[in-house]
């Protein structure tokens, strides 16, 4: 059996996975629109928005995923998933003249909230090369 101090120690998160303010919305703890919901992913609108359309595509069990640069063979399913919902989130929100994906990851891509997080972006005109 394991002991208490075994235990305590267990539930402490692993360094870099901590729990994000993406688990409050997925516990619905803390307000957001929701567009899409399904038993393992949430789509919501982003609190910031960088264009008329802006939605979060997020895994709800994060299994280490804080970002891509973490992704493992085991992601491959929920991987592939999140691009698939993020085009159902665009088709739901008629941008039939595209839309821009995007995943940032760590410092350098800007990342700031370490729950993996597929943002659709559209409504205007995108500009290349991102900023
Ligand atoms: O994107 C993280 C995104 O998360 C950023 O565009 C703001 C958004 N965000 C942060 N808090 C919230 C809440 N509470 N609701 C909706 N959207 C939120 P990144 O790629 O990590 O920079």
């Amino acid at each position: 059996a394991q002991s208490e101090k075994e235990a305590a120690l267990a539930a402490i998160p692993v360094d870099g996975d901590s729990p994000t303010i993406f688990d409050k919305i997925i516990k619905k703890e803390i307000p957001s629109t929701i567009v899409y919901e399904d038993d393992k992913v949430l789509a919501f609108r982003d609190i910031s928005p960088q264009a008329p359309t802006h939605i979060l595509v997020i895994p709800k069990v994060k299994d280490g995923l804080t970002g891509l640069s973490k992704a493992e063979e085991r992601h491959v399913e929920i991987l592939g998933r999140l691009l698939y919902v993020a085009k159902l989130v665009a088709k739901q929100e008629k941008l039939d003249d595209g839309y821009r994906v995007v995943i940032n990851d760590g410092k350098n891509g800007c990342q700031s909230v370490y729950h993996i997080h597929v943002h659709v972006i559209g409504g205007r005109q995108m500009n290349w090369p991102p900023g």
